[in-house]
């Protein structure tokens, strides 16, 4: 099975370059959007797509990773709210285990469910924790799970569990306030969780602004996911993108 993608992010976790990850849910999007997404992700040293969604109604999943593929060279991961979610046109596979969460569903049932077709895909499997942390309101991700989402101040709780997932294997950490969250994940609790776990940090849910990804950046998120916002000013890749590698560059 390939590994080049976890690879490439470990590698880059280890020379401390930070990465960008535009995601893209297909109901969001039709080929105008995407093409003016892709025009400016070319641009703008986009590292990573993400696509997919905690509900995605729209059958342009297939359609828009192809898109994007055919289009670009930024490798795509799924990152499914459902097994549904699963082209095999893609790169890669966040296997995402719903960590932060009680509900058996997410944590394991679905992926006995689908592991005969995740195998067969011939995706990069990345087992991924997820961990929804309260973003100030309710977000698709956090009403979907049918799961508490982790308190926002309690960093202690959100170590562990991170911790936890690490020691079962799990090769990502993805800290998400939910897509269009109120209130962005803290740089204390980002801070904290990245210094007990050694593995790629992800962190996204409601970063609407350079600075926000900035200081997420220095506070040890590896990798940073940016959707709703991009959605409603694509422009903003641009600047959001600069401001994540700003932070590369200082720390050579
Ligand atoms: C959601 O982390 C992602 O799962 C991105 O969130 O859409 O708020 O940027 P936004």
């Amino acid at each position: 099975m390939n590994k080049g993608i976890y690879q490439s992010l470990v590698q880059r976790k280890q020379k401390q370059q930070k990465s960008f990850v535009v995601l893209v849910d297909p109901d969001k999007v039709d080929d105008h959007k995407l093409d003016e997404l892709i025009q400016l992700a070319s641009e703008s040293k986009v590292d990573y797509f993400f696509v997919g969604g905690s509900l995605v109604v729209s059958d342009y999943l297939d359609a828009c990773v192809k898109k994007i593929k055919s289009n670009l060279d930024i490798p795509v991961i799924l990152f499914p709210g459902s097994p549904s979610q699963i082209t095999k046109n893609a790169d890669a596979l966040l296997y995402l285990s719903l960590i932060s969460g009680r509900n058996p569903e997410l944590l394991i049932g679905q992926h006995v469910v689908s592991a005969p077709a995740v195998k067969s895909s011939g995706l990069e499997i990345m087992s991924t924790g997820y961990m929804v942390i309260d973003g100030g309101a309710p977000t698709t991700v956090s009403y979907i799970s049918n799961a508490n989402p982790l308190p926002s101040d309690k960093s202690e709780i959100a170590i562990c569990t991170a911790m936890a997932g690490e020691m079962l294997g799990m090769k990502l950490i993805y800290m998400d306030a939910g897509s269009g969250a109120r209130r962005a994940i803290s740089e204390m609790m980002i801070q904290k969780v990245s210094g007990c776990i050694s593995i790629p940090l992800i962190v996204g849910g409601g970063i609407t602004d350079p600075e926000k990804a900035y200081l997420n950046c220095k506070a040890g998120a590896d990798i940073i996911v940016v959707g709703n916002a991009i959605e409603k000013d694509p422009t903003l890749i641009k600047e959001i993108s600069a401001a994540i590698h700003s932070v590369s560059l200082s720390k050579v």
